[in-house]
């Protein structure tokens, strides 16, 4: 039986993190879905016409730094509400950098959600 929200594990916010802030409202943001788990919002150098951050509110520094199953189920559920609420009916892509070689540059785990043009065939 899952837990119910609310008694999942969650760490603190980090200071001086930037995402942990517009998790908390503190740094604006375009705000395009939020529950009690995540927040998605543009992102503020958008590589494709649609280009929103899906980030889980807790502070996790990537995908793979202990973020508990169903706040990973509650980042995939957001996703599909954001490809919903930007009418993306002709195709998205989901990508994840983990890691400064992978090209992560905020150390707050976050799915980019891009689309709104075509994007071809390669990841890279
Ligand atoms: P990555 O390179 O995978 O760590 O992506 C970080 C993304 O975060 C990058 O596309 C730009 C975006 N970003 C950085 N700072 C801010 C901010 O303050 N607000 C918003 N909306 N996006 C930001």
């Amino acid at each position: 039986v899952p837990e119910p929200l609310g008694t999942i594990e969650r760490n603190p916010p980090m200071s001086g993190c930037i995402f942990c802030k517009i998790a908390s409202h503190e740094i604006p943001s375009t705000v395009v879905y939020e529950d009690d788990l995540v927040i998605a919002f543009d992102d503020l150098n958008p590589q494709a016409p649609v280009h929103t951050l899906v980030i889980p509110k807790a502070h996790y520094e990537n995908i793979i730094d202990g973020v508990p199953a169903e706040t990973l189920a509650a980042t995939m559920h957001a996703v599909a509400e954001v490809a919903r609420i930007k009418g993306l009916d002709e195709g998205f892509r989901v990508i994840s950098n983990k890691g400064e070689a992978a090209g992560q540059t905020v150390m707050h785990v976050h799915l980019h959600v891009l689309g709104g043009k075509p994007l071809g065939e390669g990841l890279v």
